[in-house]
């Protein structure tokens, strides 16, 4: 979805949302901008036939509610040493992470159509020292939550009060390092380090519960010794997403751990739940039977927030 193709109200989502006070009113907002987000992310995996809808959609509503009402950031200094850190450790949602950034000011969002192309500054998995915004390289399963740990510990090392957050699938979770992480962080017990679990139950090929299942997955984090929230939330319920961030805030006692639950393929019916959208190029029938639903999903969300748009 380009500029040209929004209506002015849609233009405008950005700039209203972050200047929004009231929470609820700020969540519809939320909501719809995000629903924006998955038509333009459709698009441009659409026409690069490359990329992953799946884990983008997944945590679209997440990653938007983050940047846009949660992180302490400017994004005319990305690299500002108390800026709050994202890492996001499932990297093949890039697209997602990208289209969030750049409509948050980090880079034009006329980049976004340069996506996974030969020397372009969008690679098909984030690279810090390519994008701007993006905290940490990721595409390796695993990884994030060990990077967060040590930016986290970078913060009580220099005196810092910055926050790092840090995604994760259930891929990462299968991995043995994320455990060895979660053990350092449960020893050092790091300030403001928030880990989210994007819990859409599918991985690449199949569902989670056969490739590796995870549960009870609150339990094992609590019995590591981390503080997890005691219940799971809607991650595409953006009200609910914000008192996620609220519980959080009120729980004393660190490393946090908040687990969503969420769709793969979110937005898209005949999508959601269904690994061969992992990471499948969108083709032109598929795309074309997509693409009123994705249309539809934002002009409900845009008339759920409505009558408080002037
Ligand atoms: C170490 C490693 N092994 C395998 C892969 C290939 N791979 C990419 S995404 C993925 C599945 C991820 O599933 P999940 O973490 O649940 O992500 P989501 O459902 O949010 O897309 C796999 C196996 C990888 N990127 N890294
Ligand atoms: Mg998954």
């Amino acid at each position: 979805m380009t500029y040209k193709e929004m209506t002015p109200v849609e233009q405008k989502l950005e700039e209203m949302t972050l200047a929004e006070k009231d929470p609820a009113r700020k969540a519809r907002l939320v909501k719809a901008l995000s629903s924006r987000f998955r038509l333009e992310i459709f698009d441009i995996l659409h026409e690069k036939q490359t990329g992953h809808w799946g884990g983008a959609s997944s945590a679209c509503d997440l990653v938007t509610a983050l940047y846009f009402h949660r992180l302490r950031v400017d994004p005319k200094q990305p690299r500002s040493p108390d800026r709050d850190r994202f890492v996001l450790s499932k990297g093949h949602a890039s697209m997602m992470l990208y289209t969030v950034l750049a409509h948050r000011g980090y880079f034009d969002p006329e980049l976004l159509s340069t996506f996974r192309s030969v020397d372009s500054t969008l690679q098909g998995h984030p690279c810090m020292n390519k994008t701007p915004g993006v905290d940490m390289s990721t595409g390796a399963l695993g990884h994030g939550l060990s990077v967060a740990t040590g930016m986290a510990l970078g913060a009580r090392l220099s005196g810092r009060t910055y926050q790092t957050w840090v995604m994760v699938g259930e891929g990462c979770l299968n991995e043995g390092q994320s455990w060895e992480a979660i053990m350092t962080a449960a020893k050092y017990k790091p300030e403001g380090l928030t880990l989210m679990v994007d819990y859409n139950g599918v991985q690449l090929d199949g569902a989670s519960k056969d490739i590796m299942p995870l549960d009870p997955l609150a339990d094992k984090f609590k019995a590591f010794g981390w503080n997890v929230m005691p219940r799971v939330y809607d991650g595409h319920d953006t009200a609910d997403i914000f008192k996620s961030f609220g519980d959080l805030d009120g729980a004393s006692g660190w490393p946090k751990a908040a687990i969503y639950r969420t769709n793969k393929g979110s937005g898209v019916s005949f999508m959601e739940g269904k690994s061969v959208w992992h990471g499948s190029p969108i083709d032109p029938e598929s795309f074309a039977k997509a693409r009123p639903e994705l249309r539809a999903a934002l002009s409900a969300a845009l008339a759920a927030a409505n009558s408080e748009v002037h």
